[in-house]
């Protein structure tokens, strides 16, 4: 065979491959094989020189007419798969804009936290200002200034959770514990600004509160409390449960009525422990007030002038009242929920009713 057959053969062959390669990189191995310098082409061209005077013009022309035929053929293929593997990534990557978006599930605030709100709102109105104090207490704050005796049972470690011990070098009271602590209530708060703000004083503090108490349908070893404190001029009783009836009627609805019962808190004196009617029987007895008619909600007194004494409050001229609920067990009360560990236990089902 003729060095032009060959040459012949050759574009006949390339052209099969060129339209045969699936993608640009198959395409880039066909241009290579055939035109790259160790290509077949490239390789007729070689031998050239080898050929005789008369042959060599002829060979030399159909090899440039081969070459021109293969670099169009694979230039045109080449725009070819390259359209192609342009709309394959596009397909790929296809967005589809009237597709409907996917539905964020929407959140809400806990009961808990609602409800604290609620009643800081109460007091808002009234005029009162939100206090913050911090969670992790002195044993000084939540007890000794609070009137509780060197051995009150509250102060012992199988009642209150105490952060550092004596191994991790707590400075140890006369009473023998550490003297930090997780606030058992948010009184703490109360000594605090009394601390650094002179009467009158109407502030509301709520937060978070512990007790080394097992859970169970009524208590938790962490909830939240609302506590609150006045301190002006003839401050009287009477102011006491005005304030209080106002504020048990707003949280619980206008014909409720409270009942004041004598009681003790190392912190006040007179105390007393507050019911609400039962909302169930209105004060007939019930199951849900268990035959009494009455609810407890809440505690409350005259603050004790021993209090004041170590907060800084000049007791000539100041006196004022205290009082503190617990906003779980409101919750339970007011929408009937007969397990306070429901509270925290995260079932959403429960949750989201409120
Ligand atoms: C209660 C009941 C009665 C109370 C007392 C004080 C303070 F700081 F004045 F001493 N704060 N909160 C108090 C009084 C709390 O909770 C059941």
């Amino acid at each position: 065979m003729g060095v032009v057959e060959e040459l012949h053969e050759l574009r006949e062959r390339a052209l099969t491959d060129i339209s045969s390669a699936q993608d640009t990189s198959a395409l880039s191995d066909v241009r290579v094989a055939y035109l790259g310098k160790k290509g077949s082409l490239t390789g007729v061209l070689r031998g050239l020189g080898s050929l005789s005077a008369q042959e060599r013009p002829t060979v030399g022309k159909t090899s440039n007419e081969v070459r021109r035929a293969l670099e169009a053929a694979l230039d045109s293929r080449k725009s070819e798969l390259e359209a192609t593997e342009l709309q394959e990534r596009m397909d790929a990557g296809a967005l589809d804009v009237t597709l409907p978006g996917r539905r964020r599930a929407q959140g809400h605030q806990h009961l808990i936290q609602r409800i604290t709100r609620e009643i800081v709102e109460v007091f808002v109105g009234l005029g009162y200002t939100v206090a913050e104090g911090p969670e992790v207490e002195m044993e000084y704050y939540n007890f000794t200034a609070l009137n509780h005796t060197p051995h009150h049972p509250a102060r012992s470690a199988s009642d209150t959770f105490y952060v550092r011990d004596r191994s991790e070098g707590a400075v140890v009271s006369a009473t023998g514990q550490s003297d930090v602590l997780l606030r058992t209530h948010t009184s703490p708060v109360q000594i605090r600004t009394m601390e650094e703000n002179d009467p009158p004083i109407y502030i509301i503090a709520p937060g978070r509160v512990y007790r080394r108490d097992i859970a169970d349908p009524s208590h938790l070893p962490m909830f939240t409390q609302v506590e609150g404190i006045v301190v002006d001029e003839n401050i009287t009783f009477g102011d006491l449960k005005g304030t209080l009836d106002h504020v048990v009627q707003a949280i619980f609805g206008e014909g409720r009525r409270t009942r004041f019962r004598p009681h003790f808190f190392p912190f006040t004196e007179p105390s007393a422990e507050v019911d609400v009617s039962c909302g169930i029987c209105d004060g007939a007895g019930c199951r849900f007030c268990q035959g009494t008619g009455w609810l407890e909600i809440l505690g409350c007194g005259m603050v004790d002038p021993n209090v004041f004494g170590h907060a800084g409050v000049d007791t000539d001229r100041f006196n004022g009242f205290a009082f503190g609920m617990g906003v779980e067990r409101i919750a339970a009360l007011k929408y009937g929920i007969p397990d306070l560990r429901m509270l925290v236990e995260g079932d959403m089902r429960f949750l989201r009713q409120f």
